[in-house]
């Protein structure tokens, strides 16, 4: 039974419940945060083009200024450094380094992450580098984005590129940030960059994904030998809204398409066969030895966890006749998501069950409210903390119970653009206010903050 997040006791948690190594961190990515578009020779991505669109964003904005992280790195590090994080996570912007098709890599571009990581390095913070969170060269769309094979070709390079680059500093590398993202927020629903709505589409641009990460691999450690390097899916516990037979078939195709799509073929399993032969004029061209190069061993898996999801048989509804219903009676975010700190243990012993996994690392987890700035300047955003502490003391419990969770990254450092809903969705531990870009440490923030300087904490 998931528990609310307003039961009345929060759990006691303190630091010294994890390992002593344990990572403890803070996300961002680059689109969301930098601003700067204009700035370093940058060229465009597909999120420049599909924020100009009349309707693509909630808000009408787009992440042209964001949080201005390109201009004020050293305090956003600074912000990291005060929290008491031993690592944090970013990501590179394809367009900083490729900003035009077939030129070189771009030196200004390079350039500022050089010196993004040596902030890192000098304030004790252990660059966790993404490559990729969702902004693609507007260039490489141009010939057909993840769609063409050779956009995978593209991204090996940019790996290769970067690795050679920052993997004197650069020790952990993500590949990708949530595929499942790309493939059906970007191409099915078309809620995201580039905006196509075609599940064929969307199939084939996951699988190009899943192999531009296995093409990734070998660059990354060809540069950095001593390289830890992963991929970072977001995953739902799932379960059928009744016992009835239907609905728990649509439970498990939903989770076909949700995380087995991606955990199978990373785990060498190739594609699952029932979601395959159920999308059999839909599936992706896959050549001979993609999966295997799909398959190559990872040093971790990276879980972005945010909330389960309840399934139930939708005859007629595309792509799988399986639609997501409301669970009554439960806590939600801003957004509508169920607060399910339960969840993330399920989620977790159920991959380490299924799969034989590399050590596991929550990448993400956060959660968005309506913060309100108070009268004296504080914001005390009660219920993000309640999120947070009840979802470490889930970790908690489930390494205690023999799980590999290696470490934990807050999504996210900052309030900053949240994709389609521009900046009417905040996320952050840090409040910030976009007409003046001025930065406040919220109250979970600050919870953040004690709980990591080793205090024992009450929720
Ligand atoms: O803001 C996003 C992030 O870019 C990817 N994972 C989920 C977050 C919250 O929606």
């Amino acid at each position: 039974m998931t528990k609310k997040i307003h039961d009345p006791a929060p759990p006691a948690i303190a630091r010294s419940d994890f390992a002593r190594d344990f990572l403890w961190g803070c996300a961002t990515s680059s689109y969301q945060i930098e601003g700067g578009v204009r700035a370093g020779g940058r060229g465009d991505s597909i999120w420049d083009r599909f924020c100009e669109q009349p309707g693509a964003i909630r808000d009408g904005s787009s992440g042209a200024v964001a949080c201005d992280h390109y201009h004020r790195w050293p305090e956003d590090l600074d912000l990291g450094r005060d929290l008491g994080l031993n690592a944090y996570r970013f990501s590179i912007a394809w367009p900083r380094i490729f900003p035009e098709p077939g030129a070189r890599p771009n030196p200004q571009g390079l350039d500022f992450y050089s010196r993004l990581v040596d902030g890192m390095l000098e304030r004790g913070l252990q660059p966790w580098l993404t490559l990729y969170h969702w902004d693609l060269p507007q260039h490489l769309q141009e010939r057909g984005g993840w769609n063409e094979r050779d956009t995978v070709h593209a991204f090996a390079e940019f790996a290769d590129v970067v690795s050679a680059h920052l993997g004197d500093r650069v020790k952990h590398w993500i590949t990708h940030n949530e595929p499942w993202c790309t493939a059906i927020h970007g191409h099915f629903e078309g809620v995201h960059a580039p905006g196509v709505k075609d599940f064929r589409t969307a199939l084939q641009v996951a699988h190009h994904v899943l192999l531009s990460h296995g093409l990734a691999l070998p660059a990354i450690r060809a540069n950095v030998p001593d390289a830890q390097a992963g991929i970072a899916l977001s995953l739902h516990p799932l379960s059928a809204a009744s016992d009835r037979p239907e609905d728990i078939a649509a439970c498990v195709r939903h989770d076909g398409l949700r995380n087995r799509w991606f955990l199978d073929p990373l785990h060498g399993r190739g594609y699952p066969a029932d979601i395959l032969e159920r999308c059999a004029a839909d599936a992706p061209a896959v050549l001979a030895g993609d999966l295997e190069a799909i398959a190559a061993p990872t040093d971790f898996l990276g879980v972005n966890y945010y909330f389960p999801e309840i399934i139930a048989h939708a005859p007629g509804a595309a792509p799988l006749e399986a639609r997501v219903v409301a669970r009554e009676d439960v806590a939600r975010t801003a957004f509508g998501w169920e607060v399910a700190p339960d969840g993330l243990g399920a989620l977790i012993r159920r991959i380490e069950a299924d799969y034989d996994c590399a050590p596991i690392y929550i990448t993400e987890n956060g959660s968005t409210w309506d913060d309100v700035v108070g009268a004296d300047g504080q914001i005390d955003d009660h219920q993000r903390r309640d999120y947070l502490v009840r979802h470490l003391a889930a970790l908690r419990d489930t390494i205690a119970q023999g799980s590999r969770v290696k470490g934990y990254f807050a999504w996210s450092l900052l309030d900053n653009f949240e994709w389609a809903e521009g900046y009417t969705r905040r996320f952050g531990l840090t409040h910030v206010d976009f007409a003046t870009q001025q930065r406040r440490l919220k109250r979970s923030g600050q919870w953040y903050r004690a709980f990591l300087k080793l205090e024992p904490q009450q929720g």
